[in-house]
């Protein structure tokens, strides 16, 4: 082993066996700073000069190979080299470069590597090119020598969807050359000295095999139908299914494509969200406190939501104790959980011996006392405070007093529930949303008097059940059935003021909502809405507008999808426009003297986004939300705001 060279503060490298080892060490992640690139280059030229040096082996230091580009340095100015020159020189080499992905290649990080004349990987790597997800396409021959080396359907399904592929996936698809069972380094070095004197095997000369136009049309036409308006799918679709060009020709027009996307307001928005995602864990109070440990997780109420929960902490490893009124209905609970794995396992999500495992982690009772060893006990019961106040009296009694109590109320007081119990400290709030097993979203809800350890195992748990929690402190509906509810209210008043329902819903969609807002209270039913408006009718200010035409709709019958209709109509299941429900709007505004206007799609997505965005303000100005990104998280995965939109706060900025 030689002495180490140090070739910038990043990169630094060892001269073994006449290979020079360089390796990335830029923490967290190894992204491609103008710190690594001019590193990288450096070593290179020094790679290329001497005599002694045979071969490069690249490799990062820590569990990441290369995150990919550092997307902080978008939007500021170019420093060169740019990756692109990086990875020519690397192609360009006359001696062999082998790439040896020690952990996760994305972005950048695989298209370095794509310019290596051999890949090679631990069994942990993961490689993707999840530009799209941040509104950009890969800039630096993504697109142009993944499609060479692996053929364009594979490339395409890669590239337009972002999705990250494990180690073996890679190896079988081509992308990896091998998997060593052996050190990694010691393999690639081995592999260097193979290559040496060899005629080198560049990506960039190999010819894209042609595709089949119909296979090409498919692919692209189920990528551009999920893509909502989004630029950069349609984009890299584009210039995947024209690679077959020169290399120069597509390199050149990938760039230019990748610089246009990187300065758009859409990766900016995806951006946004993407480090919104990575604050939202980092909350106020809680530096250097522990989470306490959680192994048995108890959940109250085994219907939808208490399963769904159920199926997030099993496979997070957890035991689980459901309880459930009677012995029926927990055994009914079992069941529906158990047939949720069932689905996970015919549909390959599972596998055998994970289903069994799972399976026997899983208890149910309809006993208090068998909820004795949980550490951690959730409900998801009936959303009315007496029950839930009566329910956290009786595990008051049976868990031990260092145990967590959560509940996934969404609209009630927590700090009531918890005011009830001996030790209110204990007490938190951990809304999911349904399915529970499916939605990322989980509101952390900091109660009163919350202790910090419980706030951080929320956190932690949340985590460990692959969930993105979102600290909100108490208000009604917290963050983002408040949010909700002055968006629901913006779009009654637009209502009332003169726009149809498919007017409103067509404006939403267009903007990107994946359905408007009529079509999905048709889908989830109008009478739990009605009932809490009535439930609020007596304490409702007189002074603020009240829009009727949703209880006008109630009254009539017209109860959403399941009754046949709701604020549209459902002839064979199909969602129309119904003049009955024109004609009840016509009569509540004729009854409030309102002379209705048109509004253009354009205002009327405006107007609703104003609303959510005001009603923001107000939460953070309440300290409800610490930041404008967590409002934007909370919306973006738990309502369908449009991603690449970055959320109401963003959107309003
Ligand atoms: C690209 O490559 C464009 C090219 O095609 C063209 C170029 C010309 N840059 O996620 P974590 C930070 S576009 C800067 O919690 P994990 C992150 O903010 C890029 N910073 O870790 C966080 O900071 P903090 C394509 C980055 O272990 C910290 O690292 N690549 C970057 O759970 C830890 O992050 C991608 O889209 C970055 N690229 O997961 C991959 N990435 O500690 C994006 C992360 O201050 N990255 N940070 O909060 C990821 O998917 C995950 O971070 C990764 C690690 C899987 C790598």
């Amino acid at each position: 082993m030689s002495d180490v060279t140090t070739f910038s503060a990043t990169i630094s490298a060892t001269t073994r066996n006449g290979i020079l080892v360089v390796t990335i060490d830029n923490a967290p992640v190894n992204a491609t700073s103008a710190d690594v690139r001019s590193g990288l280059d450096k070593a290179l030229v020094h790679a290329e000069a001497a005599i002694g040096i045979k071969g490069v082996v690249i490799t990062g230091a820590g569990k990441t190979f290369i995150g990919g580009a550092d997307i902080t340095e978008f939007g500021k100015p170019a420093i060169e080299p740019t990756l692109p020159d990086v990875i020519e020189k690397i192609e360009a080499l006359s001696k062999p470069v082998i790439a040896a992905l020690n952990g996760a290649a994305l972005g950048g990080g695989l298209e370095l590597a794509l310019a290596c004349q051999y890949r090679i990987a631990s069994p942990s790597a993961q490689v993707g090119l999840p530009e799209v997800k941040l509104g950009i396409v890969p800039g630096a021959g993504g697109t142009q020598r993944l499609p060479r080396l692996i053929g364009v359907p594979a490339a395409l399904d890669l590239i337009a969807s972002g999705r990250i592929a494990k180690a073996a996936e890679a190896l079988s698809l081509g992308i990896l050359d091998e998997l060593p069972e052996t050190d990694l380094v010691d393999a690639a070095i081995e592999a260097a000295r193979r290559l040496t004197g060899a005629s080198p095997r560049k990506t960039g000369e190999l010819t894209a095999a042609p595709a089949d136009p119909t296979e090409i049309d498919k692919a692209s036409g189920k990528i551009l139908a999920k893509a909502r308006g989004q630029k950069a799918p349609a984009e890299a679709v584009r210039l995947v299914a024209s690679s077959h060009r020169p290399l120069a020709e597509g390199l050149a027009d990938e760039r230019a494509t990748f610089l246009t996307l990187r300065d758009s307001r859409e990766a900016a928005a995806l951006r946004h969200i993407f480090f919104a995602e990575r604050e939202a864990s980092k909350v106020a109070g809680l530096e250097g406190i522990d989470a306490r440990p959680v192994v048995t997780i108890g959940i109250c109420g085994l219907g939808l939501m208490g399963s769904g929960i159920a199926i997030a902490a099993l496979a997070a490893g957890y035991t689980v104790i459901g309880l459930d009124q009677t012995q029926e209905a927990a055994e009914k609970g079992h069941e529906r959980i158990v047939g949720l794995l069932e689905r996970n396992l015919a549909s390959g999500r599972l596998d055998r011996s994970g289903f069994d495992a799972q399976k026997s982690r899983l208890f149910v009772t309809a006993t208090d006392a068998n909820l004795a060893p949980c550490d951690l006990v959730i409900e998801a019961v009936f959303d009315d405070l007496d029950v839930k106040i009566d329910l956290f009296r009786r595990l008051d009694k049976v868990v031990r007093p260092d145990a967590i109590l959560a509940t996934n109320t969404s609209y009630l007081n927590p700090d009531e529930i918890a005011a009830a119990t001996a030790h209110p400290e204990r007490v938190l709030g951990l809304h999911f949303f349904s399915p529970a097993h499916v939605m990322r979203l989980l509101e952390v809800v900091r109660c009163e008097k919350t202790a910090p350890d419980v706030l951080a195992t929320g956190l932690t748990v949340a985590k460990k059940l692959k969930k993105l929690p979102v600290v909100t402190g108490v208000t009604e509906g917290f963050i983002g059935n408040r949010i909700f509810s002055a968006y629901r209210r913006e779009a009654e008043f637009l209502l009332e003021d003169g726009a149809l329902p498919h007017e409103i819903d067509v404006a939403l969609e267009n903007y990107g909502f994946p359905m408007g807002l009529f079509a999905v209270y048709d889908m989830a039913g109008l009478e739990i809405a009605w009932a809490r408006r009535k439930r609020q009718a007596a304490t409702r200010d007189p002074s603020q507008r009240y829009v009727e035409i949703a209880d006008r709709l109630c009254e009539a019958g017209r109860l959403g999808q399941k009754s046949g209709r709701g604020w549209y109509a459902y002839p064979d299941g199909k969602r129309t426009v119904d003049p009955e429900v024109t004609a009840i709007i016509e009569t509540e505004r004729a009854k409030k003297h309102i002379t209705p206007r048109s509004f253009s799609k354009d205002e009327i997505s405006q107007r609703m986004l104003q609303a959510m965005a005001t009603e923001g303000e107000a939460l953070l100005a309440e300290g409800i939300a610490a930041r404008p990104g967590d409002i934007d998280l909370v919306m973006v995965n738990g309502y369908g705001f449009p991603a690449h939109k970055g959320g109401p706060m963003f959107a309003k900025s």
